[in-house]
Formats: C-alpha cells, sequence, structure tokens
C-alpha cells in the first residue's frame, strides 16, 4: 500500500531497527516504546488489520506467533514473560492501519490495560 508506513519500512523505503526478518515477516523496534522491550511484528505483505487475515492466512499468523516465541528465547526473556498484543480497530486502539503484533517484556505489565 503506497501511503503505508509499515509497508514503506518492510520495503527499506524508511529507516528502522530492524531485529529480525525472513521471506514472510519482519521485526523491528518500536519507535514510541513502552517497555525496555517493545518489537512490533509485521507480515512483510500489507494487511490492514487482523480482520483481514482469514484461515487462507493460517501459516502467516502461525510464524508471526512462532517469531515471537523465537525472540523472546533469543533475547533471554522468554523465562520472565512477555506479552504480545495486537491492537485492532478504533476500540482495540489501532493507529496504523498494517497488521502488527506488539511484543513487549523487559518489566512486569499490568492487567488490565487501560
Ligand atoms: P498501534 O496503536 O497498535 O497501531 O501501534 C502502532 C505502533 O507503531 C506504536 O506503538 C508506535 C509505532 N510506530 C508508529 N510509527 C512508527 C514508525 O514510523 N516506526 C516505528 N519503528 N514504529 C512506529
Amino acid at each position: 500500500m503506497p501511503d503505508c508506513i509499515f509497508c514503506k519500512i518492510a520495503n527499506k523505503e524508511m529507516p528502522a531497527e530492524i531485529i529480525f526478518e525472513d521471506e514472510q515477516v519482519l521485526v523491528f523496534k518500536d519507535v514510541k516504546p513502552v517497555a525496555p522491550v517493545h518489537l512490533l511484528l509485521i507480515p512483510k505483505k500489507h494487511y490492514t488489520s487482523l480482520l483481514d487475515l482469514g484461515e487462507a492466512d493460517a501459516g502467516l499468523a502461525g510464524s508471526l506467533q512462532a517469531t515471537a516465541v523465537r525472540i523472546a528465547r533469543d533475547f533471554g526473556f522468554a523465562e520472565q514473560g512477555f506479552r504480545v498484543v495486537c491492537n485492532c480497530g478504533r476500540d482495540g486502539g489501532q493507529l496504523v492501519a498494517h497488521v502488527h503484533y506488539h511484543l513487549l517484556a523487559g518489566r512486569a505489565l499490568k492487567w488490565p490495560p487501560g
């Protein structure tokens, strides 16, 4: 999508601190971190929100989740715990219209969210 900032990051047209990438998935640091570790996991292909990830995309959704777990292990915070969040739509607090998972760690996270 031409005006999508996460597509631009995925296409390397905009800078980001990239942590990991494979054919389908890109992981980079959130520009406004709310925890000591705050990463964003995105599919390189544009999907506006979680509503657009259907049955046919189950493999991609699984890859995103498996990538979060792999990074938690590789970065050494798997045992202390972490949170994976996908904000969807207005009430979900989604600001960027390219589906993304927040991976948060490094402090005790509160529940419920605000
Ligand atoms: P959400 O509210 O779930 O749509 O979160 C969007 C997140 O994206 C927010 O935590 C800030 C982050 N973000 C927005 N623009 C950029 C950017 O240009 N670069 C990076 N690295 N992160 C961004």
